[in-house]
């Protein structure tokens, strides 16, 4: 597949090219810089561009034989459950040559062990290529059980509130109700994965408006889940407006901004356009901590 012959539309093929510039634009650098060159200032190199160019096979030039990969800004790692997967062990799928490390013991990992001990680690991957592997892998969610969900996670982070890159955080979900949206959801969680791993979400990141050198994006991770009659998908989020402090007003704006990116940019809605209805929810954001409370006295955005 080339990449001008993507059938992905815009929003998604937005989110997937952001993945490789930033790849291409790293590469560049590190090929470019003077410390990776063996040869003295001023010698005449020959470079044998035809060799060159049948030595680098990209996956779109090659699918399946490619030697390049492109690096995503951070390594993610796929979580998974289900009903089945309870009190099982599952073998790692073997597309990934990531190292997987035993999860540290940080108090948020021992908070969670009960929540976490359904939960399987499917596998970790730092590459476009990777991920387009993993995803051409998986079975898609509208032909997954009752109540399982994936969690993509960037690597380092379990999908639990207790995780401390987690726990002054919150979610962007909307509930979808499956007999609608069966042939949509697929799609919605690609795109939604795309623009997690293309970082696309943060408008603090593409904007060019962050100060520091290596911001930080406020996505920790992304969900779907399938329950009887409906779907979820969620993107937590690292910190949530409190409503107190002279940062508070700023970062509900950028949160603002990654659900109207989400709503519109990665669902594909008009930002006017209202979703509530039997079943379905608004795009809305809320605290980890409001939904530890089971929504007693909750403080919901909605977009
Ligand atoms: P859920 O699966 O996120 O919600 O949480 P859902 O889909 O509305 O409920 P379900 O019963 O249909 O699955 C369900 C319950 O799991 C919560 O009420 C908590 O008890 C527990 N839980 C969920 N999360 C995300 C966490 C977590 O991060 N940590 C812990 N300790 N428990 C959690």
């Amino acid at each position: 597949m080339s990449a001008t012959s993507s059938p992905l539309p815009p929003a998604a093929l937005q989110a997937s090219k952001a993945a490789l510039s930033a790849v291409l634009a790293e590469n560049a650098q590190t090929t470019a810089s003077p410390e990776n060159s063996d040869n003295e200032q001023g010698e005449v190199q020959e470079i044998d561009m035809q060799a060159q160019a049948d030595e680098i096979r990209t996956v779109f030039s090659d699918p399946t034989n490619f030697n390049v990969k492109h690096p995503l800004y951070s390594p993610w790692t796929l979580w998974f459950d289900s009903p089945a997967t309870k009190g099982r062990n599952l073998p790692q799928t073997p597309i990934s040559s990531f190292p997987q490390t035993p999860l540290p013991q940080t108090p948020g990992n021992v908070a969670a062990l009960g929540w976490m001990e359904d939960i399987k680690r499917v596998i970790t991957f730092d590459s476009v290529e990777e991920f387009w592997g993993l995803y051409n892998h998986i079975v898609a969610p509208s032909h997954l059980p009752q109540k399982a969900n994936y969690y993509l996670f960037k690597e380092g982070i379990i999908p639990a509130w207790e995780d401390d890159a987690n726990k002054n955080g919150g979610k962007w979900s909307i509930q979808l109700p499956k007999d609608k949206n069966r042939s949509n959801i697929d799609k919605m969680w690609l795109f939604t994965m795309l623009a997690a791993i293309g970082e696309t979400f943060d408008p603090y990141l593409t904007s060019g408006e962050a100060t520091e050198p290596h911001p930080q994006s406020l996505v920790t991770g992304v969900i779907v889940s399938t329950r009887p009659q409906f779907y979820r998908l969620s993107i937590w989020t690292r910190l949530a407006p409190t409503g107190q402090g002279d940062e508070d007003d700023k970062l509900r704006e950028r949160i603002e901004a990654m659900g109207r990116n989400f709503k519109t940019s990665v669902l594909g809605y008009s930002e006017s356009q209202k979703l509530q209805g039997p079943l379905a929810t608004e795009v809305e954001f809320l605290s980890h901590k409001d939904s530890e409370k089971k929504g007693k006295a909750a403080k919901k955005i909605v977009i």
